[in-house]
This record gives structure tokens, C-alpha cells and sequence, in this order.
């Protein structure tokens, strides 16, 4: 058996683990983070579950830390307490990005994880299966539900031999991307193996299942060995390691060989993380800004790579430097062995250990500028400057090119022995324990706002295709994230102004004008983020289904769980014959979810178009019933 498969097998609640069958899991943890996690929150409250019911979850506070008004301050006061009050650890704002300190603190070899983020897939980094959701499904399992998912393939990704100077973990996952896509991994597990895998440290593991995300797959895993025993009992927690790996003799859906020594420092130009080329084919370009943090690089071995590139030495003056470590327990490491000084003194801007320019939250670099940023992420507008050409490096090649102010391949630098630590600094007092407090009352500023809930499916649906949208359209697009609007992550009907904004401005005011309708879209629907506000708002604009070539798993989770219809074209051709404005129409509503194949009526081109809507059969009650918390109401999930 492959090390998916065991895992999966261990925590099986409901069905059988045959691929594109759905399943069922025991969740052992749970984390959610403040622009996901108050709309999670309000919906786990709205379950009635006094107290979690996993063996861990934790409610992290790094991503709205701007605090330009009261508006995310109410949002990190509300976390705190309704977290506190219900069972629920809380890392306090400044503690650190939500998947580095899980990794540090809390993640377990072998247990499920299940997180109201994308990139919660990082504890794969130490064995762990660790799954990003939307925030209802986190919701339902912190109150002790299984999580439902599709069985899926198990991707063999084999590591061989080892990296050479300059080149870094960044650059085989950068690598995958190239040889998958950004779809690539829908349905699947990548899982690595291979004699490769010792040389990779946990955070190292960690870099590359972050980034399996932008694969679009299930998860990623590592196997848990020496190394992440080393990794655990560092940082003081040696009990919870357990040795994991596949058998010898593990059967895999798919293989793909990666030869370590033969790998180049890669980088994803604008603006998808899968459009990846060589550094040394981009080298030369001018660089206006460069980022060096985020979940994917900011670990103590990443900005101690960091720190030995820059020591000595000052960036170039045309280019603005920000360092962001993952978690105060790195940061304050780098404080204690002047790695941080050799960081300063180079010219660089600290920033707190939070998500920051990574969402567009501060940082926005100057009109068409070049960034190069370590993080995973490059879609369209996200860094906040429409106009600027992002690019995603290695922290190796962030750092040498901030120094020569042009990007620069760092293949070959030496650079000096850096060692993990035997010991990590263990500080917690930045977590709270839901046990240390008793009675907390619930704080509710005046941003907490109700969420929309969907309502029982109508026989008939119709209006117009209010938007025809191309393929790869990401969450960024749908629901925009900067610093002007993550602050409202708790307000849905002010979002709404916003919704798909990114693709064309007029869409919410069409949308509210003609009472919702239809949005039309190519392939990969709704990939990137888990925010399920990219289903909310649509929810709250009267979208009644997105018909599309095909879909982002989280994303159409999502808008299942809040009764939208996520519909295919049967045949992905029929895309070509609707056109925006178009009067559409969908009859006997009720008996398509039940049969699974609809027929659009294109009242304005008069013909039929084949629809199938794939799913099992609880989402088939729940979209009838308006979602997930109406079916559970009816007793039917
Ligand atoms: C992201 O990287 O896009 C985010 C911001 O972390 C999101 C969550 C969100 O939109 O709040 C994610 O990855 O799920
Ligand atoms: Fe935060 Fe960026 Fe990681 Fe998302 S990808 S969790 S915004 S650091």
C-alpha cells in the first residue's frame, strides 16, 4: 500500500477507496485562519456544537493584520473568543503564518488535518494528510463530522539523488508544476518518495506540499522518517513522532521521476504559478521589488539561506527588500544569532511574521514593476498592482537578485553550511488554551455580519449568463483580496460590490439589476484559494449555477455546500455557443440534481445545451435542500 492509502484507510468513515468514488474521514485536527475563520466560525456556531470534537484545532490569527480601522480588530477579537469558547487554541496575531506554526506546534505524522486554507496541505511536510477545505466543511468537522471527499489517484513522485548548490526545494515544486500545470493534480495525491528524500529537511518537505496546492491536488504527503523525527524532537516534541512510509512493493496511478541533481533554479512568471521557466532564461530583467517570506519559504533554514546571501553586503538601490519570517519562533531564533542583523543591515524591511504582501495585504509594488516574491502565488492583481509582473522564486534567487537589482540565477553560489537546529526556541505563550479560560463571552463588533444561507432548489431556474468567463479563472478573481477588502471578510453584501471585479467591474451591479442568473466559464473554474466567499458572494448577488468546462475541487465544494449548482458541459464545445446576455433557463431543477443531467435552455439562441452535474449522493441532497447546513437541518447529511 501506497502512504496515502494507509492513511486514508486508518481515518475511513463511509465508502469504499476506489478512485472518483466519495468517501468519508475521521478529521484529528482542524485550523482555521481570521480571513476564512470568521465566516467559519459564525457557521459553526449556527451547528450548535458546544465543543470541538477533534483532537486538536486551532484558530490562527496572520492574515488581516493591517488594522488601517476597527474592522479587523473586531474580527481578531471575535476569532479569540468565540475559539476560546468552544474547545479552541488560538495563535494570537504576530505568532506567526498559520502553517508554519502549525508545523512547528501541532502538526502529527499520520493524523488528518483539515484547514479553512489552501495551503493547509504544508503538514504534509511532516506525514501528515493534511487537506485545505472551505469553511462550513471545517466547521462541520471541528463539530465531529467526517470530511467527505473524492477517493483519489495516488501520484508517485520520486525524488532522486540531490540537489545541487543554489538550487532549492522551491525549484522542485516549481518543477512538478511545470511538468503538471496548474490543474494537474485535481483528484489526486502527490506523494513523494525516492532516495532524495532524506536530504530534505521537514520545512523543506513542507515548501513543496504547500505548493502541491497550486496543482489543484487533494494534498501532498511526505513520508515521516529520521529526518522528521529529528524535525519533532527539536522542537520538543519528540512523543508524537511515528515512522510512516509506503511499502516497498506501493502501487501508484501515476509516476513521475525528478532527478534532483539535474535540477535549475526555476521560476513562475506572470501570472500563474504554472508558467514556469529557468531563472537564467529570465535573468537580466530589472527588479523593483523583492519578498522574500510566506508560507511556502519562511522557515528558519529559509531565511538563514536568506541572511547568508545578504550578510556583508547592501541591495541594490533600486530595489525594496521585505523579509517576513513565518513564525515568531524563527523570527526571534534569527534575533538571538545575528542572523537577522546580517538581514537589517543589508537593507531590507522587516515585516511581521504574517501572510502580508503575499494577499495583497501592504506592499503593493509600484506601477508595471517586476517583483520576485518566494511565495506560491502570482494570479492576476493579487499583489495589488494590476499592471506589475510577479514572479515566484526560490529564496536563493529572491536573495541574489535583490543584491544585483536584476533577476539572477543563484546556481552554483556557496553558501555556508546551514544546519537544522537540535533545538528550536519553544516559546507558546503566544497560544492560548481554550482550558486556561472559562466563561468567555463572545465579542461581536459591528463588522460581524450574517452569511447568506441558500434556499431550497426553485423547479425552474433562469436568467441571464450575466458574465462568460475564459478557463483558469482563480478565487482571486471571483472574490478579490487586498488590503482595502480583507477587512470585510465578516461582510458579505459589502464584498458583493467586488465579486468578480478583477474580470469586469460592471459584473455586481448587472448581477444585482437583473436578480442574479448564470455565470458562464472555461476549464479549472475557481482554482487558487479557499475562501469561500467566492461562493458566498455569488450566493448573495442570485448566481444560481456556474456552468463550466470544469472545476477546482475546494471551490466547488463550496459552492455545493451553499447551494449552488456547479454544472459541466457534457460536451465542453457547447462553451463556444452561449454568449453573455443570453436569456438561459433550466427546468425541472429537482430531477436534474436527482439524475445528474440537466438540459440549459438558451432561450436567446434557442437550443439545448447537455449539462452534467458530477457529484455523490449527499450533495445531491444538500443541493436540493440549499446547502449543507439547510440539508443537516433536514436530516438528510
Ligand atoms: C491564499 O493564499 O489565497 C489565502 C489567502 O491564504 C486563501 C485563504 C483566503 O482567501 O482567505 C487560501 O489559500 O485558501
Ligand atoms: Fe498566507 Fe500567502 Fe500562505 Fe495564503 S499563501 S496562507 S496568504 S502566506
Amino acid at each position: 500500500m501506497n502512504l496515502t492509502r494507509k492513511i486514508i484507510g486508518q481515518h475511513l468513515v463511509s465508502g469504499n477507496m476506489v478512485p472518483c468514488e466519495e468517501i468519508s474521514i475521521k478529521i484529528d485536527q482542524t485550523l482555521t485562519q481570521d480571513s476564512t475563520g470568521t465566516m467559519a466560525y459564525l457557521q459553526f456556531e449556527a451547528t450548535g456544537v458546544d465543543k470541538v470534537k477533534t483532537e486538536r484545532s486551532v484558530a490562527y490569527i496572520d492574515h488581516n493584520m493591517l488594522q488601517a480601522s476597527q474592522l479587523n480588530a473586531d474580527d481578531h477579537a471575535y476569532i479569540q473568543s468565540v475559539a476560546l469558547s468552544h474547545g479552541i487554541y488560538v495563535s494570537k496575531p504576530g505568532n506567526g503564518i498559520c502553517h508554519q506554526v502549525h508545523l512547528e506546534r501541532f502538526g502529527r505524522p499520520g493524523k488528518t488535518l483539515l484547514g479553512s486554507d489552501s495551503h493547509t496541505p504544508t503538514g504534509g511536510g511532516i506525514g501528515m494528510l493534511a487537506i485545505g477545505a472551505g469553511g462550513l466543511d471545517v466547521a462541520l468537522a471541528m463539530g465531529g463530522a467526517p470530511f467527505y471527499l473524492i477517493m483519489p489517484k495516488v501520484v508517485n513522485i520520486e525524488l532522486k539523488g540531490r540537489l545541487g548548490a543554489g538550487v532549492s526545494a522551491k525549484d522542485i515544486i516549481l518543477k512538478v508544476l511545470e511538468i503538471l500545470t496548474t490543474s494537474g493534480g485535481v483528484g489526486k495525491v502527490m506523494e513523494y518518495t525516492g532516495d532524495g528524500v532524506k536530504y530534505l529537511s521537514v520545512p523543506e518537505r513542507a515548501t513543496i506540499t504547500n505548493m502541491g496546492a497550486e496543482l489543484g491536488a487533494t494534498t501532498s504527503v511526505f513520508p515521516s522518517d529520521e529526518t522528521t523525527r529529528a524535525f519533532l524532537e527539536a522542537q520538543g516534541r519528540g512523543g508524537d513522532y511515528v515512522p510512516l512510509a509506503a511499502d516497498a512493493d506501493a502501487e501508484y496511478d501515476e509516476h513521475i521521476v525528478i532527478d534532483l541533481g539535474e535540477l535549475k533554479p526555476l521560476a513562475a512568471c506572470p501570472h500563474s504559478p504554472g508558467n514556469v521557466k529557468p531563472v537564467s532564461e529570465i535573468a537580466g530583467r530589472k527588479v523593483d521589488q523583492v519578498c522574500i517570506g510566506s508560507c511556502t519559504n519562511s522557515s528558519y533554514l529559509d531565511m538563514m539561506k536568506v541572511a547568508a546571501v545578504l550578510k556583508g553586503r547592501t541591495i541594490a538601490p533600486g530595489v525594496s527588500l521585505t523579509v517576513s519570517p513565518g513564525s515568531r519562533q524563527v523570527l526571534t531564533m534569527l534575533a538571538e544569532n545575528g542572523a537577522l542583523a546580517d538581514i537589517i543591515s543589508a537593507g531590507a524591511r522587516v515585516l511581521e511574521c504574517a501572510c502580508g504582501p503575499c494577499i495583497g495585504n501592504g506592499q503593493s509594488p509600484k506601477q508595471d514593476a517586476v517583483s520576485l516574491r518566494t511565495f506560491n502565488r502570482n494570479f492576476y492583481n493579487r499583489s495589488g498592482t494590476p499592471s506589475a509582473d510577479v514572479y515566484l522564486v526560490s529564496p536563493e534567487t529572491a536573495a541574489v537578485s535583490a543584491l544585483a537589482g536584476v533577476i539572477t540565477s543563484p546556481e552554483g553560489i556557496e553558501l555556508p553550511d546551514i544546519k537544522m537546529p537540535d533545538k528550536f526556541l519553544v516559546n507558546d505563550n503566544m497560544i492560548l488554551r481554550p482550558e486556561d479560560f472559562e466563561n468567555v463571552e463572545i465579542v461581536r463588533g459591528d463588522n460581524i455580519k450574517p452569511f447568506p444561507k441558500g434556499k431550497p432548489l426553485a423547479p425552474t431556474l433562469e436568467g441571464e449568463a450575466l458574465i462568460k468567463l475564459g478557463d483558469d479563472i482563480t478565487t482571486d478573481h471571483i472574490m478579490p483580496s487586498n488590503a482595502a477588502l480583507l477587512a470585510y471578510r465578516s461582510n458579505i453584501p459589502y464584498l458583493s460590490d467586488y465579486c468578480l471585479s478583477n474580470c469586469d467591474k460592471e459584473f455586481p451591479a448587472r448581477a444585482k439589476a437583473k436578480g442574479g442568473g448564470f455565470i458562464v466559464a472555461g476549464s479549472n473554474y475557481g482554482q487558487g484559494s479557499s475562501r469561500e466567499h467566492a461562493a458566498l458572494v455569488p450566493l448573495y448577488l442570485g448566481i444560481k449555477a456556474v456552468v463550466a468546462k470544469s472545476f477546482a475541487r475546494i471551490h466547488k465544494d463550496n459552492l455545493m455546500n451553499n447551494g449552488i449548482l456547479p454544472l459541466v458541459f457534457a460536451d465542453p464545445s457547447d462553451y463556444d455557443k452561449i454568449e453573455q446576455g443570453d436569456r438561459l433557463r433550466i427546468d425541472d431543477a429537482v430531477c436534474s440534481v436527482k439524475s445528474r443531467s440537466f438540459t440549459l435552455v438558451d432561450e436567446t439562441r434557442n437550443i439545448k445545451i447537455p449539462l452534467r452535474l458530477e457529484c455523490g449522493d449527499r450533495q445531491q441532497n444538500m443541493l436540493i435542500c440549499g446547502g449543507s447546513l439547510n440539508s443537516i437541518a433536514h436530516g438528510k447529511a
